[in-house]
């Protein structure tokens, strides 16, 4: 892991981490971003493996299984989390089902784990180089937040050559989108910061939107960082075509069977300061940290297996019931 001046977590590899860092790293936001959760998540079921004494194969399946629920529940949207957690443990169950050693049985699950983290970084270029190829030469491009599928797609665009300039919302209250338009620029990228409330009048110097997503419903439906909606409902307006990037893990599976997303909600301190909430105490904040775009303001989802229309969100999950 490394960071940068303004802190922009990285998870580029298997990192070295227990569960318990990890999950407290996810839940205060250290690290942030679906993918990179995910990444992490996978890092410590295997850190686990690797630091656990345990030869009974019962007490280590159990075990383990107990290690990936907590990490689970670290966040409650993102859906690449849980995800990511039940692909590793996919294979751990399946070794222990076919009555494999315990050592077997580890060996499986630091095996899924690896894969998982080089999968996930994978999708990044295959994002990056079908979405990219969507961004025509000249492009003004409006993003959210901070996305790593969606700037794989703006830094492929800017490395065709296509010449695009990039408006980043800046997205309270964390401002993540400062972390996209400095990594953006760093790249060698035109960027300009908007604050949220400009979206509607810069949509219209834009010729397309990109956003990344933390679950994709079953039907097309994109979670997605606060504002993501608005921002899809003026481009929708305005007749500007949005692009959702998300990796397969990101596709919600429970959706298929009536389950919503639920919409995590951060502290008040991140809206107000702590002075102000004394000097106010009668004030109320409220802070949903996700909101939902309809599928009919997302004009296509772009995956690391191709980019499909929202229409066609039942196809992957299908695919992606089957690795866990
Ligand atoms: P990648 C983030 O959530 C943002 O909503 C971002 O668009 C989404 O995850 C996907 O990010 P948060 O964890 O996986 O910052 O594409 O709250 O990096």
């Amino acid at each position: 892991m490394t960071d940068d001046p303004i802190n922009i977590p990285t998870v580029s590899g298997v990192v070295d981490i227990d569960v318990d860092t990890a999950y407290s790293q996810i839940k205060d936001m250290r690290i942030h971003g679906a993918g990179r959760i995910a990444r992490l998540a996978a890092s410590a079921l295997k850190n686990y493996v690797e630091n656990t004494n345990s030869s009974d194969r019962e007490q280590f399946y159990n075990n383990i299984m107990k290690e990936g629920k907590k990490l689970r529940s670290a966040r409650p949207t993102a859906v690449s989390l849980p995800n990511g957690v039940n692909i590793v443990l996919a294979s751990t169950r399946k070794s222990y089902n076919a009555g494999e050693s315990s050592d077997n049985i580890k060996e499986a699950t630091i095996k899924a784990a690896e894969q998982f983290v080089h999968n996930s970084l994978d999708a990044y270029n295959k994002i990056g180089e079908y979405g990219g190829k969507r961004i025509r030469n000249g492009d003004t491009v409006i993003t959210i937040c901070n996305s790593e599928a969606a700037i794989s797609v703006l830094k492929a665009a800017h490395d065709m050559g296509k010449g695009i300039k990039i408006i980043c919302c800046e997205t309270r209250p964390l401002f993540q989108g400062h972390k996209t338009a400095a990594t953006l620029s760093k790249h060698g990228c035109d960027v300009t910061i908007i604050i949220d409330s400009a979206a509607r009048r810069f949509v219209e110097k834009a010729d397309r939107a990109v956003c990344g997503a933390d679950a994709v419903a079953v039907n097309g439906a994109v979670v997605n960082k606060i504002g993501t909606s608005q921002l899809a409902a003026v481009a929708h307006e305005a007749r500007v075509k949005l692009m959702a990037a998300a990796e397969t893990y990101k596709f919600y599976a429970d959706t298929m069977y009536g389950e919503l997303t639920e919409i995590e909600e951060r502290d008040a301190t991140e809206v107000c300061s702590e002075e102000y909430l004394k000097a106010y105490p009668n004030i109320k904040i409220r802070n949903p940290v996700f909101d939902v775009t309809p599928p009919e303001n997302i004009d296509v989802i772009v995956t690391e297996k191709g980019i499909i229309p929202p229409s066609a969100a039942s196809l992957v999950i299908k695919d992606l019931i089957e690795l866990m």
